[in-house]
């Protein structure tokens, strides 16, 4: 089913079934059930779905977002440069030079003040974290933070 004429620039399927597409400056749009809906005017720069069906998205300046079956709703205004879903349905976002965040139960905490480089999310609950000149540290499911490689690593995917 063709859903819009326009060239998709990234799509997922989410764990509920709900196909979700960012067709560029067509916005975003899922299909389910229920049919076929604009979720958004705005043009995601990325987005990711969490084990639990949320989805979560980078619509650059205008924020990062959350939409689950309650709606969709701004989480915070600054423009993510990366994030990664962790197993407990935990988000792991890094905001640049605000630093590193985790977005847990509706509520933000920050991991680090530095600026990652790459978030990766091991399906073992650990968090790798590329921080550049700083190294790469893994976070446990434990919430510690240790460093387990003081080179800059060139990917931690
Ligand atoms: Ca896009
Ligand atoms: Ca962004
Ligand atoms: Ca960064």
């Amino acid at each position: 089913m063709q859903i819009n004429a326009a060239n998709p620039e990234n799509g997922l399927v989410a764990p509920d079934g709900t196909l979700y597409v960012d067709f560029g400056p067509y916005g975003l749009w899922r299909r389910d059930a229920s049919g076929i809906a604009q979720v958004n005017t705005a043009d995601p720069e990325g987005l990711v779905a969490a084990d639990d069906g949320t989805l979560y998205v980078d619509f650059g300046p205008f924020g990062f977002w959350r939409r689950d079956a309650a709606g969709i709703v701004q989480i915070n205004a600054a423009d993510a440069e990366g994030f990664a879903p962790g197993a407990d349905g935990s988000m792991f976002i890094d905001f640049g030079s605000f630093g590193l965040w985790s977005w847990t139960l509706g509520r933000f905490s920050q991991i680090r003040t530095a600026n990652a480089e790459h978030v990766a999310v091991a399906r073992d609950g650990f968090v790798d974290l590329d921080f550049g000149p700083a190294g790469t540290w893994r976070r446990g499911p434990s919430c510690a933070c240790e460093r387990i490689d003081p080179a800059d690593a060139q990917s931690v995917a």
